[in-house]
Parts: structure tokens; C-alpha cells; sequence
């Protein structure tokens, strides 16, 4: 196995589970009259033909125990005969039941429209293809959030920003003749986990993805998504009205540029009826924004909103921006910038607001912004490639990264106020509500550069459902996908999953350090990155290591970013003895021998910390090396290498960190514990020009 099927193999089931499922398919009842509705039945009769060994029969309606009726009330008579309360369902939900149907023993999934029903297919086949129970099913189930979406940093060239899976998936030059059968395997992945939006193209915007050459390409590409419930989006970049549309400014109040955004989105929608809208990066590391015009990010965002309103569009307007001036602190910038305009923007646009306050770092607390802007739809920005997290090669299970920051407690509105809830939309009272993934997804043949990664893509999908789901089920349901149902591998490999975040922050950035890689490509440690055009983009400015201590003041002392959370997050952050110590560097400049919980002077415990990284990794070698027997060679012999990369490069950096800390420390390893294995000179000279998904 190659990896390309990812959790939708359906390889066949053992002689214990193949009954259990004939028992409940033995024939299928679902028409195929509308493009969803093939590729639901088309899906079905791959997955249970492939666990069952052969496709189940056809039937218009249950003639015998066991069968499988799939649909909705309009499409399929047999779900409408049943009376089946699909209310609160919606369009995208749907319920999976155990039922009688003329004497017959029956299991029905049931929607009120195709698209409900085809999510409904996948969840049943995941049921089948993890060995669940199949008898008594009674569940219902609708997504928590309305726009489930893929961000795509992809250049019109292929090249794709911060991509360790290869090129982009996205043929421009072929299309929109050429429809790569890829695309529908895409969709298809994408449906069996909720996802039911795309943007092409990098956030980086080239205006050219806006002219009608390449919205032809966009058309064909929307036309293989549509059945799949997916709708396409297009990143746009703020001055396209002049590289594309010969105007002379770009400034959101002038009536020629008003018009020739409507323009332009007419000619999308003509194009392609169902055209999502547009995410936006704008007067954010050089990009080009309403800022220039000396206008706002309502301003922007409400130009563009207003041209999509008539089309039922969204703008999606990223809050990633830090300042063209030194700021004091990059931290309080994004909250500084757009909380002042809580209540200007449109109804259809949401503000698309990155987990941390930084940028992807290892791990990071989350965004002031939540809960800061109750008049604002917010949307969440994941990022599920791993810049900052060891590319494609480390095992870093993401599940339990988004998971910590969505159960995160915001307080704004008293305790349980959690960052879900400012994303259901049930905290603030909105209904356009998102949850926004920046895609791993390449032409390498496993999708993702490595099969631990496409777990990745896949627990994002199911969190964006359901933020409230939790990361180890997901896990246990892709392990079992993916690789094995065998509980002796299901449990080690979802453990050693669990931890896997974790590790790699102890070996990166442990005790709440961040922002200590190497310049511009991102590889590899480099806490010494000094100088250069602006501070924010150097380590000693965010690790502020000096002969004293190291760390970030953001108490009032220092910077007072804590003072933008909620008073009763702020007095915990802004608190050394309560803040928790995985964000005690983020938040406080503290002495080498101040003393951590564990009772080890904070030199020591960085040490320890470092170091039980790397161990972690050699742990997770050890046991993937002892489930060999569960795995085909070639998948189980590329994660075996990649975790012998992982743990090289944990041990990078491990040694090169506290080679650099020390020489501010100025004092020796704890007891126990190894020196570095080079000099900090050596680490310090490392170059790596060609490092994969730098900018360019
Ligand atoms: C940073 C990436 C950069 C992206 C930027 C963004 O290094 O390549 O353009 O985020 O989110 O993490 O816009």
C-alpha cells in the first residue's frame, strides 16, 4: 500500500466482523437519480464491496432482512414511508437508524437532502470499517458549524507555501480539460469528513486567478467538487482591481473600484453559480490592503462583501496582521487592529482568526481575539501543515493541538465560555459560523508526505463537525481506518499519538518558548536569529534570554498582552505561580533558578524538558517498530524512517537549544543528563538553502 487510498481503503473484514456487517447490508436500497446521490451509491458499493468482498445487491425496497436504505423523504419513498423526524437535521445532517420495514430488519440513513444523506453513507461506513456495533443504531447528527474549509497556500505555479507533500494538486496548465481523477478522490476524502469548502489558491494572492482563463479552470474544478457538497473559494488579492482591471487604485471607498468588484463577482457567479467567496489576507506582511488606502479592514472587507452579498457570498478576512512599525509586542496586534471595528463588517463576512496570537507556533495560548468580538462572526485558522511542527517527517498528531486550544476557556462570558462556543456561533448568537484548516495536501502519493499526517487532515475535518469531538476517538477511528482494527495496535499507536504534540514541543519549544526556528524556511532550531528587517521576525526577541533569565514579559510589568484576555484568564496568565507552566516563558521573564513545580530550578527543568522529548521519540520508535506484523512493509517501513529522521532532528534540537541557552545560563547539565553533542559554533553554522515550502 502506497497511502493514496488514506482512511477510505476498505480493505476486507476478518471472518469475525464480515458477518456483523453482511448482517447489515445485504442489499442496498438508494437511488442514484442526481450527481450526490451516485456518488453516495458509488461509495457504498466501493466501501461494502470492498469489506464485504463483493458488493451488496440493488433493491428498490427491502425484500429481506438487512438491508441498507439510504435518502431522503423526496428522493427515496422507502425514507419517506417511515415518518422519520428529520427536523433538526438541516440540509447537511442526517440520522442513522435500526428499523423494521415491511417485517424486514432494515438499517436507514436519512436526510432531508442528498448532501445530508452522503455524509450519513460515510458515517456508516466508518461504523463498518471500525468494527462498531451495528445492532440498535440510533444516531443523529449535524454539523456544530455551517463552513467547514481547506485553505490551500498554492501558487498558480504549483508551488506550494509551507507544502511538504509536493507539488499542488492543482494542474492549472491542464485544466479545466484535463479533470485529474485526483480531484474526485479529493472530494470524496474531503465528504467522508465533513469538509464542504475549498480555497485554491494561497492567501499570497496572484490577482491572474481572477481573470476569465483561470475561472474556467476554477469552473471545471467546482464542477468535480458539486456532488460532494463542496464549494470552491478564492483567495483575492486586494489590488487585483489594478494588476487585473487596469484601475489606477484599489481604495475601497472609490466608486470605479466598488464597481469593478461587483463586476467581477457577477462574472464568477455566471461562471460558477455556487462560488463560496473570498479569504483575504490583507496589509499583513506586505500584501496589499485597504491600510494603503488609509482605510480599515472593515472598509476591505465590506468592498468586497457588498459585491457578493447579491450572490449569497462570504468574505473571509484573516486577522493575521502585525504592524509595517516595530510593535512593542507582535502579540497585541491582530486584537489592537480589529477590535475597534467589532460591529462595521457586513453580515457576510467572518473574520478568520489563527489559533495563536503569533503564528503557528508549536504550541501557543489562544487568541485573545476569541470572545473579544461578540458582533463578529470569528472563524478559526488551524494549520494542519506543519511549518512549525517538523514539516512532513515528524509525528506530531494535531488532534490533541486543536483540541487544547478549542476547549480553551475564554471566560468572556463566565466560565465554560469556550473557544467552540465563540465558533458554534452559541456564544455571541450567530449563524454564520467556521472553522478554516491550512491543507497538507500535495501531489505525493500519500497526499500528505507522510501517513501519520493525513491523520492530521483528517481529525481537523471531524473537530471542524464537531468542535466539542475529542482527538484520541478520532484518532482510534483513523488508526483503524488507516492501518488495523487489532486492539494491540489500535491502543499503543492512538497513545503514542496522543503524546506525539507534546514531544515535539518539548524538543522545539518547552515551558511556553516559541518562534526559535531557523530564518525564513522554518527548518531546524535556531533560538541565536538575531538582526535583519524587523525584530519580530528574529528568535532573541521572542526568548528575551539574558546572563538573569529568559522569557516574554507580557504581564503589566512588561508588554500587558495579558491584559487583552478576560480578567479571569488575564489574572492566571499574568500570575507566575498560576500561570501553567507550558506558557510560563510565553507570558513571563523569569530567572534561570526560579523554581518550577516539579522543584527543579528553571535551568534544570528546561534541560529535562528538552531532553524527555527526545526520549518520547525514541519511545515512539520502539513501539512502532514492535507492530511491524500489523502493517503492510512499505507503510510501516517509511514511518519507521521518518520517525528515525524525527528523532535526529529532536535531538538537533535538543543539543543546539541548550548549547545556545546555556551560554546565558552559565551553568552546567543537571545530573544525569548529556551534554550537547556538538558545539554551538556547529549548529550555528548549518545552512539549508533548499529547505522545502519556504516562501518564494
Ligand atoms: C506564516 C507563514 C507564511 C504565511 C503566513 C500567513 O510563514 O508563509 O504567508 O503565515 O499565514 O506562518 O499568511
Amino acid at each position: 500500500e502506497d497511502g493514496y487510498d488514506l482512511w477510505l481503503r476498505y480493505p476486507p473484514l476478518d471472518a469475525r466482523q464480515a458477518p456483523v456487517l453482511r448482517a447489515h447490508a445485504a442489499e442496498l436500497v438508494a437511488p442514484a437519480s442526481t450527481p450526490t446521490q451516485r456518488a453516495l451509491r458509488d461509495e457504498l458499493l466501493r466501501g461494502l464491496g470492498g469489506l464485504l468482498g463483493g458488493a451488496p445487491a440493488l433493491a428498490d425496497a427491502p425484500r429481506r432482512d438487512g438491508a441498507l436504505v439510504v435518502g431522503t423523504p423526496a428522493s427515496s419513498p422507502v425514507v419517506a414511508g417511515l415518518g422519520l423526524d428529520l427536523a433538526d437535521l438541516g440540509e447537511e445532517g442526517y440520522l442513522i437508524r435500526s428499523v423494521r420495514i415491511g417485517g424486514h430488519r432494515a438499517t436507514v440513513v436519512a436526510a432531508n437532502d442528498d448532501i445530508g444523506a452522503l455524509y450519513g453513507a460515510f458515517h456508516f461506513l466508518r461504523l463498518a470499517q471500525t468494527g462498531a456495533p451495528l445492532d440498535a443504531l440510533d444516531l443523529r447528527e449535524a454539523p456544530r458549524l455551517a463552513l467547514r474549509v481547506l485553505n490551500h497556500w498554492d501558487n498558480l505555479d504549483r508551488y506550494v507555501e509551507r507544502g511538504y507533500a509536493g507539488q499542488s494538486i492543482w494542474d492549472w496548465h491542464r485544466l479545466p480539460d484535463w479533470r485529474d481523477p485526483r480531484y474526485t478522490d479529493y472530494a470524496r476524502a474531503n465528504a467522508s469528513i465533513g469538509i464542504n469548502g475549498t480555497v485554491l489558491n494561497n492567501v499570497n494572492a496572484n490577482a491572474q486567478v481572477l481573470t476569465p482563463m483561470y475561472l474556467e479552470k476554477v469552473a471545471a474544478l467546482a464542477d468535480v467538487m458539486r456532488p460532494y457538497g463542496i464549494r470552491v473559494y478564492l483567495s483575492a488579492r486586494f489590488s487585483a482591481p489594478i494588476e487585473i482591471g487596469g484601475l489606477a487604485t484599489a481604495d475601497p471607498l472609490d466608486p470605479a473600484v466598488q464597481r469593478w468588484w461587483k463586476d467581477k463577482a457577477d462574472e464568477i457567479y455566471r461562471t460558477i453559480p455556487d462560488f463560496g467567496g473570498f479569504l483575504v489576507k490583507a496589509n499583513s506582511e506586505g500584501q496589499p490592503g485597504p491600510q494603503d488606502y488609509g482605510r480599515s479592514h472593515a472598509d476591505g472587507a465590506n468592498l468586497l462583501a457588498d459585491a457578493l452579498a447579491p450572490h449569497g457570498g462570504v468574505v473571509m478576512w484573516r486577522a493575521f496582521v502585525y504592524s509595517e512599525e516595530e510593535p512593542d509586542d507582535r502579540h497585541k496586534q491582530a486584537y489592537n487592529e480589529f477590535v475597534p471595528h467589532d460591529g462595521a463588517f457586513r453580515d457576510n463576512v467572518m473574520v478568520q482568526v489563527k489559533n495563536g496570537a503569533i503564528d503557528f507556533q508549536p504550541r501557543e495560548p489562544f487568541h485573545p481575539l476569541f470572545g473579544a468580538m461578540p458582533r463578529t462572526p470569528l472563524m478559526m485558522e488551524f494549520q494542519i501543515t506543519k511549518e512549525y511542527l517538523g514539516f512532513s517527517t515528524h509525528l506530531a498528531y494535531l488532534g490533541a493541538l486543536y483540541e487544547e486550544v478549542l476547549d480553551a476557556d475564554t471566560h468572556v462570558q463566565g466560565a465554560g465560555s469556550t473557544v467552540a462556543r465563540v465558533l458554534d456561533g452559541s456564544l455571541h448568537g450567530h449563524a454564520l459560523t467556521g472553522m478554516a484548516g491550512v491543507a497538507n495536501i500535495g501531489s505525493d502519493r500519500n497526499w500528505s508526505g507522510s501517513h501519520f499526517d493525513q491523520a492530521n487532515w483528517y481529525a481537523y475535518g471531524r473537530l471542524a463537525w464537531d468542535p466539542g469531538a475529542r482527538a484520541r476517538d478520532i484518532a482510534a477511528d483513523w488508526v483503524r481506518m488507516t492501518f488495523s482494527t487489532a486492539p494491540a495496535f489500535v491502543a499503543p499507536v492512538v497513545d503514542m499519538m496522543m503524546a506525539s504534540h507534546q514531544a515535539v514541543v518539548d524538543y522545539m519549544t518547552p515551558l511556553g518558548l516559541h518562534h526559535l526556528m531557523g530564518r525564513g524556511h522554518h527548518y531546524g532550531p535556531a533560538p541565536w536569529v538575531e538582526g535583519g528587517p524587523r525584530a519580530d521576525w528574529t528568535s532573541v526577541y521572542y526568548h528575551r534570554a539574558t546572563a538573569e533569565g529568559i522569557g516574554f514579559d507580557r504581564t503589566a510589568t512588561g508588554s500587558d498582552a495579558v491584559a487583552q484576555y478576560a480578567p479571569a484568564v488575564a489574572e492566571v496568565f499574568g500570575d507566575v505561580t498560576r500561570v501553567p507552566e507550558d506558557f510560563l516563558l510565553w507570558f513571563h521573564h523569569v530567572p534561570w533558578d526560579y523554581r518550577t513545580q516539579s522543584g527543579r530550578p528553571l535551568w534544570d527543568e528546561l534541560v529535562h524538558r528538552y531532553t524527555r522529548g527526545v526520549d518520547a521519540v525514541r519511545g515512539m520508535r520502539a513501539t512502532w517498530d514492535g507492530l511491524a506484523s500489523y502493517v503492510d512493509a512499505a507503510r510501516h517501513a517509511q514511518v519507521a524512517t521518518f520517525l528515525g529522521i524525527q528523532e535526529k532532528e529532536a535531538q538537533w534540537w535538543r543539543d543546539a537549544s541548550i548549547a545556545y541557552f546555556q551560554t546565558f545560563s552559565g551553568r552546567p547539565l543537571p545530573e544525569g543528563y548529556a551534554a550537547p553533542a556538538q558545539t554551538l559554533e556547529y549548529y550555528q553554522a548549518l545552512e539549508f538553502p533548499h529547505a522545502p515550502g519556504d516562501t518564494r
